[in-house]
């Protein structure tokens, strides 16, 4: 598909006092397809299109979420409902494990994740591992409120390349490792295969935690389930749960969380949490048990395969 195909022009009304005048508002439309659906966003410009090595990097201003961040087609991330993604994939992990001193975060070059990570004064080193360093650079003049921590604290490391070639070089060495990646279509898929999750394992110290973004259970119960029969051939505790983002398809999104027996929904640090709590807009204490509250079909759908 071609960039601008992902572009629509639509009537959008009649000029107010235009008794006289008949001339239509034209609006111009992003719109995300993924498989049978599709979601639509007025924009009013488009700030930023590139193409890097890996894939085509897109920012709009949208009427009702500010800038969005697209890549190949996909919103990534907006101003208005980050705070839904990047808090949940980070703080029931890092609120879990008992000394999140060392983190890694595979993708995430917007910073969102990072910049979460960052928010627990216990955290010493956070690494970002991104393929994409043009992400990066478009992210920090587009996004600064996500990316500025990527340059501007000083426990953060960028190591700009492949994540999975990271992660192999570097074993044994983080408490909590979180998977900030693309769809897993595409280049993203190697980063929900076998081979991956057993890096990632191998990769996280004793007792780490690792957690992965997933799929919407609404539109891919089945390959969520696939991620979490694979994640449970190297940690002993596997759970999904899910937040509200409403520009991520069909507006309901999962995660799956893994340990080897941490539970995240008994155990974590209240002190810290509260220490969380008072800077968040989106995490709230109830969240750290309440996300894993998956729907009913999700084990039900188990039952059928
Ligand atoms: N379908 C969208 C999934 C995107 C997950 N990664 C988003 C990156 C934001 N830091």
């Amino acid at each position: 598909m071609r960039l601008f195909d992902r572009f629509s022009d639509r009537p959008g009304g009649v000029f107010p006092y235009s008794s006289f005048c008949e001339k239509k508002l034209m609006e111009t439309w992003f719109n995300e397809t993924f498989g049978d659906i599709q979601a639509g966003w007025r924009i009013t410009e488009i700030l930023h299109r590139s193409k890097s090595a890996y894939q085509e990097i897109l920012v709009v201003n949208t009427i009702e979420f500010g800038r969005m961040l697209v890549l190949d087609g996909c919103v990534m991330t907006t101003d208005k409902d980050e705070i839904a993604y990047h808090e949940m994939l980070v703080h029931p992990a890092l609120l879990a494990h008992p000394n999140p001193h060392d983190i890694c975060v595979v993708g995430g070059g917007d910073g969102g994740t990072m910049r979460e990570v960052l928010r627990h004064s216990i955290v010493r080193r956070g690494v970002l591992a991104e393929i994409d360093g043009d992400v990066i650079t478009v992210c920090q003049e587009f996004f600064p409120k996500l990316a500025d921590c990527l340059t501007r604290d000083k426990r953060c490391e960028l190591a700009v390349g492949d994540g999975f070639q990271y992660l192999r070089e570097h074993p044994g060495q983080f408490d909590v490792i979180l998977s900030d990646s693309t769809d897993p279509v595409g280049p993203g898929a190697a980063l929900f295969d076998d081979d991956y999750f057993k890096l990632a394992k191998d990769a996280l110290k004793p007792g780490g935690i690792f957690v992965t973004q997933c799929k919407s259970l609404w539109t891919d119960v089945k390959t969520a389930i696939e991620i979490e029969v694979r994640l449970r051939k190297y940690f002993a505790l596997v759970l999904p749960y899910v937040s509200t983002i409403p520009t991520y398809p069909t507006g309901s999104w999962s995660f799956m969380f893994a340990s080897d027996g941490i539970d995240p929904r008994t155990q974590f640090d209240a002190r810290r949490q509260e220490e969380i709590c008072g800077s968040s807009n989106y995490y709230t204490a109830a969240h750290q048990s309440g996300a894993f509250a998956v729907p009913a079909f999700y084990e039900k759908s188990k039952v059928k395969k």
